[in-house]
């Protein structure tokens, strides 16, 4: 005891590591990542659903979940997803897309006019086409895709009013080719960082700005390193739950669904919680010295189409995949 208190230790953090032998009495036991801090509206979903999920199996499935990529970064745990050492990841399909092209579909800039249209594609047929290719991938992905947001622009150095203002703009963006090549037709220099080395980007310079919808600007605190939002509103991302294969084929069948049925309710509430904050948190940010400004987003657009930009992608995606989208968006580019 009194080495104990000599070195500080706490009885909570003795007990902590504890609480790592997870699963010690499941007979199913996955580790559950994603790069959101805990108080996102994913993980408190996602909590809720792991814990439906042990109730309704008896024990038998403990799945845990490991909020603000404990387990590695995002393209870390992509890796460590496919080899099993991770059997379940919330992943922005943009961020998969290095490894299924396809899943950046839904971040085609400027696709989507509003959340009506994003739900539609997404639990429709755009979703659909998605998933059967992540598949082929040997990765199972549940069917409702997780709201990120619509994706508005931060600086420490300017408000964005016009495409000219992210001329040579240092701006951060996820590790994806959809992101780089969008900026890049901006003349934007874009730098390729993982969300959880993104606030010190930011703090240290290396990046003047970044994109994110309002939950994660609030909940990664970017409020402390960056002064203006310009409500770009220039893509739509969400999270797929992906799920390596072969320990999905290890469950049974009624396993199976009943993490299938709590996880998928868990994504809809998700959606309804997001959209329910973003009022909300912009008069918080406001609070919190963020400066916002709405810059007409027609000639962002534009930009991108003279730049080619359209023209690259649908060149990458195939014109299959076009089409699908262009069911929901009408003409694309
Ligand atoms: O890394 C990001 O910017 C984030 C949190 O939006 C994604 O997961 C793509």
């Amino acid at each position: 005891r009194t080495l104990i208190k000599a070195t500080g230790i706490t009885a909570a953090s003795i007990a902590a590591p504890l609480k790592l032998a997870y699963g010690q009495n499941a007979e199913f036991t996955f580790k559950y990542a994603n790069n959101q801090p805990p108080q996102h509206p994913m993980n408190v979903r996602a909590k809720e659903a792991v814990e439906a999920i042990k109730k309704e199996t008896n024990g038998r499935m403990d799945i845990q979940l490991f909020p603000s990529n404990q387990l590695g970064s995002d393209t870390d745990t992509l890796s460590q997803l496919r080899s099993g050492g991770v059997e379940m990841f919330n992943l922005s399909g943009l961020i998969l897309s290095t490894l299924v092209t396809p899943a950046a579909l839904n971040g085609l800039g400027f696709a989507f006019p509003n959340y009506d249209a994003v739900w539609k594609a997404m639990d429709g047929d755009v979703g659909a086409y998605i998933r059967a290719q992540i598949a082929k991938a040997n990765l199972h992905a549940l069917d409702r895709i997780w709201d990120n947001g619509f994706r508005q622009t931060t600086s420490s150095t300017k408000p964005i009013n016009t495409p000219a203002d992210l001329e040579g703009f240092k701006i951060r963006v996820p590790v994806s080719p959809m992101w780089t090549s969008m900026f890049k037709a901006f003349g934007s220099s874009p730098i390729s960082i993982n969300a959880s080395e993104m606030y010190t980007a930011l703090q240290t310079k290396v990046a003047d700005g970044q994109e994110n919808p309002f939950a994660v600007i609030s909940n990664f605190k970017l409020y402390e390193v960056q002064k203006y939002c310009s409500l770009t509103n220039h893509m739509w991302d969400g999270f797929w739950t992906l799920i390596n294969r072969r320990a999905w084929d290890r469950l049974p069948p009624d396993v199976r669904d009943i993490v299938t049925k709590h996880i998928n309710a868990a994504a809809v509430k998700e959606r309804v919680d997001v959209a329910a904050n973003e009022a909300t948190l912009q008069k918080d940010l406001t609070a919190k010295g963020i400066v916002f400004n709405s810059p007409a987003t027609a000639p962002f657009r534009e930009k991108l189409r003279s730049a080619g930009f359209y023209a690259e992608w649908k060149a990458k995606f195939g014109d299959e995949a076009w089409a699908v989208m262009e069911k929901y968006t009408g003409k694309l580019g």
